[in-house]
Parts: structure tokens; C-alpha cells; sequence
């Protein structure tokens, strides 16, 4: 059981209350607008959820110091415009390393920052609060549904994944499914956007189209909110995913949705206004319009669709020719990507999910590297689809090998991770556990350079193949060191003939 304060008491604070309330939690609940906390209180209905009732175990207060103090999560539940105001006023009441859960869709018109990020702003500007832990909680949930425990999932987006998973134990229950994601950015770019992406599609309906322009809005705006994302270093997963393309479903397609309601209105003729004060609810896709087209000049992306609605509802464009200047632009691809590259990448996925493929493996310290060791290697891969070189850690070349390399470890490995013929490097850290790593990767050929001719023969019992290829003459580590420096100060380089190592395993 957790503290949970929530700020705001609109329809989904107020479901999110009422869920985490009836999964145990305590939860205080605080609004500006002291007439809702008394309606609240003294009704335990929301006007806008009147099939919902409210736990009464619910605290409702008007003191945001009563609401902030000694809880363990707190929810800004606040329309995008009134979150900046909101993080000021709870600022004094908020301890420096608090878990603050945003659960607004937006982005703050003049400073292009997300909520989280503006909440973060806020917190931080006179110094404090500088170990604040800010989530993004997003994804396809009506408050409507909540609010009548209908199976929902939700995204859990935080930079530290531990707190992401927190906030994922506290809101999953047999009605909530919680997804986490490191990609913040991300995840509250697609809930702002994809408001405007419903205005477009309910536009489209009140102008009278059907299923396929709707379809096709969600589509090329979902292509519109990840070229931007993309642009702005976000995580190409989450446009995919639940606080994507699934929040833009639910959104453009829902009559519960304020944002298409909104939109549908307006294609029947009325002023963006009045549909505003006609659905009579807060509709973010019309806030976050200015900050897209912000975003997009400053990334330099183009975003069609929502500049088209950007016209109709700041510029008075007629919306029905404003849909055939869209559907009369130049002519476009869908690929992001070159013919040429989605064909080379299509080959390699083929070849390597080519049924049975062919795994190989090869072990070796690979100190200085040099074209002995890639001559091997590219032989190695040419006999296979996929090829794991296990490298030989510091510890087990000074205790066994009695080699001190120049290079470590991890920058061994990954001059070998820039190879095209290596797909992963292992660490080698004993004899022995050639037998159990042929299994662990599923190895279908061992190979080696001949002079350990013989020597791993054995693994033949597990049912691999051994394979040991020509040295490359004339090169090898010792052989660099040696030319690099005067023999005799080469010290620490005795390395033991293979004869005397003892390979057998134990
Ligand atoms: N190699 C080669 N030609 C060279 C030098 C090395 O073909 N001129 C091959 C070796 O035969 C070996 C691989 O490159 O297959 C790696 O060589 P080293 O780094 O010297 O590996 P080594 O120290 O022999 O360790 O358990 C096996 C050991 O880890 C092998």
C-alpha cells in the first residue's frame, strides 16, 4: 500500500483515484477550484463520471500542503496549461527526492518543454529538488473505462527504470496492465500530439467522411509524430506502442474522446470556440497546436496533418478544402529508407532467420589486433550465418595463458564488436567452458587457427564440428610487440608453448 496524492480532479484524476483507492492505496485528492472539492466530498459523484462512485475512503482537501506532505507518489493530474502554476504552488510542500507521477497530455507552448519537463522546470528553479523522480504515465485510457474497471493498459515512463517499475507495481492491478519505458520524451510527445491527430479525424467525420479517411489520418499522423520524435532523439519503439499508435487509436476513434468531439463539431461549421465550449471539457489536441508548430520549424519536420489543423483552428481555413490541398500534395513514398538500404536489410534478416541457420564460435585473446585475427575471422563467419568469438578475459590470460595484454578486456572486445564478420563477443574466462558454451549457444562449428591443431578435438563428443584453419604467416601479437620494441625489453611475453597448456578439461 503506498501514499498517493493526486492534484487535479477532473475525469482522470478522479478515475485513477478511484482505481488506487480500491486497490488499497491511500489517496488524498486536491483541485484550485475549491467548488469541486466540496461537491466531491459531499456527493462522492463526478459530473462527468456519473455512473462512477468514489471510495470513501478518498480524502478530498483544498490544502496542497495537506494533499503533498508524506506521500510517496504524487500525481499532477492538472490540465497541460495549469501544471506549471500547480508544481509552483505545491513546490514548498514537495520533498527534493519525490516521485512525481505526470499523467496530463501536453506540451508548454512557449518554452516547448513536455510536462514532466515543466513540472521539473518549475521545481527546480531556485536550486532545490534537484533528485526529483518524474514519470510519464500514458496510454490508451479513457477515464470513462477506468472508471468502470474495463481492462486498461498504460506506460510507466521514466530515465531511471527502477522508479518506472515502482510506479508500474503501484498502478497494476486486474484492471490495469502497466508497460515501463526509459523514453520519456517520447511517450509525452506522442499524448500531446496524437490529441491534434483525433481533432483532424473528428473533423473529418463532422465533414462527413468515413472509416478510410480516419484510418489514413491515424496512419500518416502517426508517421508525422515519429519523424518529429525521431528528429527530437526519441525511442522509435514508442511510437509503436501503447502511448503511440495505441493512445492514437483510442483517441481518433472514441466518443469518449473530447479531442474528436471537438473536431467533429468544427467540421460541421462551428468556430473552434464554441465546439471548445459545446464539449465543455478541456481539449489539450487545441493547446498543443502552437507547440507543434514550433517543434516543427525548430526540428525542420514537416508535419502535414497537423499544420492542415492548425489551419482550420487558428487561421480559419475552410476545412473541407483544407482536406483536398492534403489529399492533392506531391506525391510521397512511405519508406524512411531507401530502396537500396530496405533491401540490403531485408536480405541480412533473411539470411540470418534462414531456417537452421549456421552458428559458429572461436576463442582467442586478440590482443593488438591485426589482420591475422581478421583473416581468421572472416573465414570463420564464411562458414556460418552468425559468428561468437569469445575473447579472453584479463584474469584468465595472466593466470593461464601467462600473458599480460596491451590491451583490456572491454576495449578487446570492442575492437572486435566493430568487426562486420562478428555478430557477439563472450568472455573466455576458463578452459572448461568450451563443452557448456557449445550448448549455451547452440554451436554448430568450433573453429580455431591450426596451430591448436588437435587440441579441441574433444568437442567433436558435443556434437560439433571442429574446424582448424591456416594461420596467417609472418604476424602475430608477440611478433608486434617484438618489431615495436628491442627484443630483450620485451618482458612479461614468455607465452607458454601450447604444448604445455593444459586445455583438457578438468
Ligand atoms: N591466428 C591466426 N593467424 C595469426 C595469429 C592468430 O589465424 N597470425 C588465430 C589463432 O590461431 C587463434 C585466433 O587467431 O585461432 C586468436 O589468436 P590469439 O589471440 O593468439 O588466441 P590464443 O592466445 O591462441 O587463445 O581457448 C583458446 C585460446 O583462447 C586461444
Amino acid at each position: 500500500m503506498s501514499e498517493i496524492c493526486i492534484l487535479g480532479t477532473g475525469t482522470w484524476g478522479t478515475a485513477l483515484g478511484r482505481m488506487l483507492a480500491n486497490t488499497g492505496h491511500d489517496v488524498v485528492m486536491w483541485s484550485a477550484i475549491e467548488k469541486e472539492i466540496d461537491s466531491l466530498s459531499s456527493t462522492s459523484v463526478h459530473p462527468n463520471l456519473p455512473g462512477m462512485v468514489i471510495p470513501q475512503q478518498i480524502r478530498f482537501t483544498k490544502s496542497i500542503e495537506e494533499a503533498c506532505v508524506n506521500r510517496e507518489v504524487i500525481i499532477f493530474a492538472v490540465p497541460s496549461v495549469f501544471v506549471r502554476s500547480t508544481a509552483s504552488t505545491a513546490s514548498p510542500y514537495i520533498p527534493d527526492d519525490q516521485i512525481i507521477v505526470d499523467v496530463g497530455k501536453g506540451i508548454e507552448t512557449d518554452t516547448l518543454l513536455t510536462l514532466s519537463e515543466v513540472i521539473k522546470d518549475e521545481l527546480q528553479k531556485d536550486g532545490t529538488h534537484q533528485d526529483i523522480k518524474l514519470v510519464a504515465l500514458s496510454g490508451p485510457t479513457h477515464a470513462e473505462e477506468v472508471a468502470l474497471d474495463m481492462p486498461t493498459l498504460i506506460v510507466s515512463a521514466c530515465t531511471d527504470l527502477e522508479v518506472a517499475e515502482k510506479i508500474q507495481d503501484i498502478f497494476s492491478n486486474t484492471c490495469m496492465r502497466v508497460y515501463t519505458n526509459i523514453d520519456v520524451k517520447g511517450v509525452e510527445l506522442c499524448g500531446a500530439l496524437k490529441n491534434i491527430i483525433a481533432l483532424a479525424s473528428g473533423i473529418s467525420a463532422g465533414l462527413g467522411y468515413g472509416d478510410n479517411v480516419k484510418a489514413a489520418l491515424i496512419t500518416r499522423g502517426m508517421a508525422e509524430i515519429t519523424r518529429l520524435g525521431m528528429a527530437m532523439g526519441c525511442v522509435d519503439q514508442t511510437f509503436a506502442g501503447l502511448s503511440g499508435m495505441g493512445d492514437l487509436i483510442v483517441t481518433a476513434t472514441s466518443v469518449h474522446s473530447r479531442n474528436n468531439r471537438a473536431g467533429y463539431l468544427i467540421g460541421q461549421g462551428k468556430k473552434p470556440d464554441e465546439a471548445v465550449k459545446e464539449v465543455g471539457m478541456v481539449v489539450e489536441g487545441i493547446n498543443a497546436l502552437l507547440a507543434a508548430m514550433k517543434l516543427s520549424k525548430q526540428y525542420g519536420v514537416e508535419l502535414p496533418i497537423i499544420s492542415a489543423v492548425d489551419a482550420v483552428i487558428n487561421h480559419n481555413a475552410d476545412p473541407a478544402k483544407t482536406v483536398a490541398t492534403l489529399m492533392q500534395r506531391e506525391k510521397k513514398t512511405e519508406l524512411t529508407k531507401s530502396a537500396l538500404d530496405i533491401n540490403f536489410e531485408s536480405s541480412l534478416l533473411r539470411n540470418t532467420r534462414r531456417a537452421g541457420m549456421k552458428r559458429v564460435i572461436t576463442y582467442g585473446t586478440f590482443d593488438l589486433l591485426h589482420y591475422g585475427h581478421i583473416n581468421l575471422l572472416r573465414r570463420a563467419k564464411a562458414l556460418g550465418d552468425y559468428l561468437i568469438v569469445v575473447v579472453s578475459s584479463d584474469e584468465f590470460n595472466w593466470n593461464e595463458k601467462h600473458k599480460k595484454t596491451y590491451f583490456t578486456y572491454e576495449q578487446r572486445k570492442q575492437l572486435l564488436e566493430a568487426i562486420r564478420y562478428v555478430d557477439l563477443v563472450i568472455p573466455e574466462e576458463n578452459w572448461q567452458q568450451k563443452r557448456s558454451d557449445m550448448h549455451e549457444y547452440h554451436v554448430d562449428t568450433f573453429v580455431m587457427g591450426d596451430d591448436w591443431k588437435g587440441k579441441f578435438d574433444f568437442l567433436k563428443e558435443e556434437g560439433v564440428e571442429v574446424v582448424y584453419l591456416p594461420r596467417t604467416p609472418e604476424i602475430s601479437t608477440s611478433q608486434i610487440k617484438h618489431d615495436l620494441y628491442d627484443a630483450n625489453a620485451v618482458d612479461g611475453e614468455s607465452k607458454t608453448s601450447h604444448e604445455e597448456i593444459n586445455t583438457d578439461p578438468q
